[in-house]
């Protein structure tokens, strides 16, 4: 509907990916599907006369009018709804920007961006193109970026909060400040260079140097130290369900997620792949996964099902052990977990319950599967420092961290090395922290982030 074929729309793409696009664009900014509201947006320089000739006037700055809004080409009238304009630099993406909030049936839709597309110079937007033009524009840096993608993703409260810190600017602040710290050493260390032809720096420049570089890498290392937590929160703690066959594995799964994700049978040997379920445990994102009942088996599939238990089992922050009163005693050796708990199933069944041995659960009772959870939801907390984590939300950020420690160790391990190598492991510090927040090396780290963005933000 809005983007032809042909040579036209490749030349596009590729001034697309090199960010040079002067397009005017647009995109539903609302959700797909019906909805009372459908927010449609528009971004370049064409947008005022666009907004003109779709509701033959120009509101002003940053103000909702009611208008009726008609098809330039056609001047029928597709509906009447509230425009805002936002001229630049002061919009979302630093080019004149506006809004259109019509009704949200599918038609009304379908009307505005036939009549968008259908007027020159104008195309539909690419995933994250408005974010992008934003970065691109300064109006926002890649942590915030990052943050704004996360925010959109958040599904619970925690993932919430420590988005909107990252969007808000948590990273970038921070960051900013090391870096003007390390920025100061290496101002003292290049005028070293420049005016000294002697090899080894002077004690009292090492000192100085020392003195700047050491609280930005015992802040740096505070930061890494903490990322596990962070990156859980955001990603969610990894939590497994495993056992022998017949144990009331996927019967917990089904219990804990209150639907029936997994089959259960009384045949042994039923669950094959890992099935995963999404909990929020008191804002916690947690995820649990069912799998395989770990037996010998001559079977191919389930040989294959035993293995990726194993595998999720080593991956997962903690492994809950599921048999029977009378199954295995102690946990499979191959778990290889950072820690398990021993949970015997189908209490109904049994008479004698030594509390010592683990907690007994019934899915057919309910018994204490109140109390299980009560614990599931405590430990993801603590797992993800209570929520009150660090800076670093994902592995990009802490590499980043790691090659700036890096660095920074070596000056707080030798800070009389010879200049050159102070100067040296400072801008490999520099450098880490700027591509933390994208000032350089940006478009490398660009597609993999919008990749993941949906179009109209
Ligand atoms: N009485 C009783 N039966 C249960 C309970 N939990 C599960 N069962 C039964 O035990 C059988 C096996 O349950 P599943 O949940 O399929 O066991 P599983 O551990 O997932 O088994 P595999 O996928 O084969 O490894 C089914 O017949 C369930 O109905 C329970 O608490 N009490
Ligand atoms: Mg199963």
């Amino acid at each position: 509907m809005t983007q032809g074929s042909g040579p036209t729309n490749v030349r596009k793409k590729s001034e697309i990916c090199a960010g040079m696009s002067t397009d005017t664009i647009y995109a539903v900014s609302s959700g797909t599907g019906r909805a009372a509201i459908a927010v449609v947006r528009l971004s370049g320089t064409a947008t005022r006369a666009i907004v003109k000739s779709i509701v033959r006037r120009l509101p002003p700055p940053r103000t909702a009018i009611l208008a009726t809004l008609r098809d330039p080409a056609t001047q029928a009238d597709i509906d009447s709804g509230l425009v805002l304009f936002f001229p630049a630099p002061r919009s979302f993406t630093g080019e004149d920007c506006a809004e259109f909030h019509i009704h949200g049936g599918r038609a009304v839709v379908a009307g505005l961006l036939g009549a968008l597309g259908g007027i020159d110079g104008v195309r539909a937007a690419e995933p994250g193109e408005f974010t992008r033009r934003a970065l691109l524009n300064s109006k926002l840096d890649l942590a915030q970026v990052e943050g704004i993608g996360d925010l959109i993703e958040a599904e619970t409260e925690w993932q919430r909060r420590q988005a909107m810190r990252q969007m808000q600017g948590g990273l970038s602040r921070q960051t900013a400040q090391w870096r003007s710290a390390l920025l100061e050493a290496s101002a003292l260390v290049e005028a070293e260079i420049d005016f000294s032809d002697e090899g080894d720096v002077p004690e009292a420049l090492s000192r100085r140097v020392s003195g700047v570089v050491r609280p930005v890498h015992d802040a740096l290392r505070a930061e890494l130290a903490a990322a596990k937590s962070s990156e859980r929160i955001r990603e969610g703690v990894v939590i497994v369900i495993s056992g022998p066959p017949n144990a009331g594995k996927s019967t917990l799964l089904n219990a804990l997620a209150r639907r029936d994700a997994a089959i259960v049978s009384h045949e042994a040997g039923t669950t094959r792949d890992a099935i995963e379920v999404q909990l929020d445990l008191a804002g916690y994102a947690v995820t649990l996964i069912d799998t395989a009942g770990l037996r010998e088996s001559a079977d191919m599939v389930e040989q294959i099902g035993v293995a990726r238990a194993l595998e999720k089992a080593q991956n997962a922050d903690l492994v809950l052990w599921l048999s029977e009163a009378d199954g295995p005693a102690a946990p499979d050796e191959r778990l290889g977990a950072a820690e398990v708990w021993r949970i015997f199933t189908k209490a109904d069944l049994v008479v004698n319950k030594d509390a010592e041995r683990g907690l007994f659960i019934s899915a057919e009772t309910g018994e204490n599967l109140d109390l299980l959870l009560d614990r599931l939801t405590q430990r993801a907390a603590q797992l993800s420092g209570e929520g009150h984590a660090g800076l670093i939300t994902r592995e990009r950020h802490r590499k980043a961290f790691a090659a700036a420690v890096d660095a920074l160790a070596r000056i707080d391990a030798d800070p009389q090395a010879p200049i050159e190598f102070l100067a040296e492991d400072l801008r490999a510090a520099l450098f880490a922290l700027e591509r933390l927040i994208g000032r350089v090396d940006v478009e490398d780290i660009l597609g993999d982030i919008f990749s993941r963005f949906c179009i109209g933000k």
